[in-house]
């Protein structure tokens, strides 16, 4: 951060360059805060505390002496109705890098301090236009590499998470109000089946927690890309299977075995799925120690991988022992040069038949992809939810904290306060994903991960 950034929640008034570094047709450059306006009105000889608000207005930006550095369009946006909730300008000038800077450097000689990364979205999440699922939404709709990355950042931005964990919350908030009423009044005739409907709330949030969790390995897929490694013996077509599913011609390939040495990885987008597709060094008896350096590349890429593409050769007869991997990541077995016709000792094997020469089978093997990444449409499409390792490590406490109720619910001698005090451990761990808990670490951690201007 700039070391004279100004301080999150503090009353100051902030300025950036929205748009991205570059040249381009225009560039955004922004100011919030109390003081906007008169940082405007310095910048524009007085015309800006005069425009109408939300409406573009025509203006030139002035230096000192009152010559023009650029001229363009304005928006000035009155407080709470912007973004960030604050008094703030837009200004779209000329998208050159140095007259961008220009203008921006004017704007802090006219009293704005630089903005810090993510300090807009900050700000509105501060001042309550945002909960903090929703500006973690925004980080990933921007970063977002495919379609179905882009649906599940959107429905996060939109609040679906937010609502999710908000309703769960309110059901622990009234299990707690049961449980503490019960505690209250021990005399009164408490029904036999509080105990009972007690245990029912706990069970059901606990529910609702596993569905949300159940998605975060979609959700680390879609932000990260699924590490997706092909392997086998040399010559079988990695490399070839590799340029098919990119569309151009990445690696070398050739008839000869032990053409790939180092590994090569490529992102390409399946079915919306964002893969990171890793060919490697065929795995064999190294010839020299280049290849086995590359050899025990492969090895390191097997062990990190979230799918692994085994591929053989249909045409020759079926090795004794496939790889000698141990792993419990999911593996498709691969077929390849099923052109070549399918040697007698395949015949009854389990495994996906296709042709790199002749692109048959690849419909079959980026449906069996998308099924073994779990993002088949009944266990994902319908939900775009696709919770962050923040989010889940909030929920698994919450989790930890409602089975903790349980057992005690669940046994008459220990005293009610027990669990009552579980599930306000858990009610907190709920608040924290949308931000109600509110930590200054967390808020710095996750909105410094914002590029400056956001
Ligand atoms: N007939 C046929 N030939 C193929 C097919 N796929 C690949 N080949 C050929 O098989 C040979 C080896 O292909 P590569 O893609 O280089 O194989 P590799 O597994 O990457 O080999 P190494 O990098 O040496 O381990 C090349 O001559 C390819 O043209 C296929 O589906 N059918
Ligand atoms: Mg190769």
């Amino acid at each position: 951060m700039h070391p004279h950034a100004s301080q999150p929640g503090s009353p100051t008034t902030i300025a950036a360059v929205a748009t991205a570094s570059g040249v381009g047709a225009v560039s955004l450059v922004r100011l919030s805060g109390p003081e906007s306006l008169a940082v405007a009105d310095l910048a524009t000889g007085g015309r800006a505390s005069g425009m109408r608000p939300r409406a573009s207005h025509y203006c030139r930006i002035l230096d000192d002496a009152g010559e023009v550095l650029d001229d363009g369009l304005m928006v000035v946006f009155r407080s709470p109705n912007s973004f960030t909730g604050e008094d703030s300008v837009e200004f779209s000038g000329h998208g050159g890098m140095l007259i961008t800077r220009e203008v921006l450097a004017r704007l802090l000689a006219c009293g704005a301090l630089p903005a810090g990364p993510g300090e807009f979205t900050q700000r509105a999440f501060l001042n309550g236009k945002l909960e903090l699922t929703q500006a973690e939404g925004v980080m990933d709709l921007i970063s977002a590499q495919t379609r179905l990355a882009l649906r599940a950042a959107r429905s996060q931005l939109e609040g679906v998470l937010g609502r999710r964990t908000t309703a769960a919350r309110d059901e622990v908030l009234a299990t707690l109000a049961h449980l503490e009423a019960w505690i209250d009044f021990p005399d009164e005739d408490i029904l036999p089946d509080t105990g009972v409907s007690l245990r029912n709330g706990v069970s059901s949030v606990i529910a609702t927690l596993d569905a949300l969790l159940a998605t975060a390995d979609q959700g680390r897929l879609l932000r990260e890309g699924a590490r997706t490694v092909i392997f086998g013996p040399p010559n079988v077509g990695k490399s070839s299977l590799l340029n098919r599913l990119l569309g151009f011609e990445r690696a070398i390939v050739s008839e000869t075995a032990g053409t790939t040495r180092d590994t090569i990885e490529e992102s390409i987008s399946l079915h919306g799925i964002p893969l990171r597709i890793i060919d490697t060094a065929g795995l064999r008896q190294a010839g020299d120690h280049l290849e086995a350096a590359g050899i025990q590349r492969t090895q390191r890429q097997l062990e990190t991988a979230d799918l692994l593409l085994e591929l053989a050769d249909a045409s020759l007869p079926r090795p004794p022992a496939m790889a000698r991997i141990s792993t419990e990541t999911t593996r498709l077995l691969l077929l390849n040069k099923s052109d070549l016709g399918e040697h007698a000792s395949w015949h009854g094997v389990q495994a996906l038949r296709l042709s790199c020469t002749n692109g048959s089978g690849f419909e079959d093997l980026s449906l069996a992809i998308r099924d073994a990444l779990h993002f088949n449409k009944s266990e994902w499409g319908d939900h775009a939810i696709a919770i962050n390792t923040r989010h889940q490590a909030c929920l698994q406490a919450a989790r930890r904290a409602l089975l903790a109720a349980l057992e005690l619910l669940d046994d008459p001698s220990t005293d009610a306060e027990l669990a009552a005090i579980d599930l306000r451990e858990a009610l907190e761990a709920l608040g924290e994903i949308s931000g109600r808990v509110d930590t200054e670490d967390l808020l710095g951690e996750i909105f410094s991960r914002f590029c400056i201007g956001k």
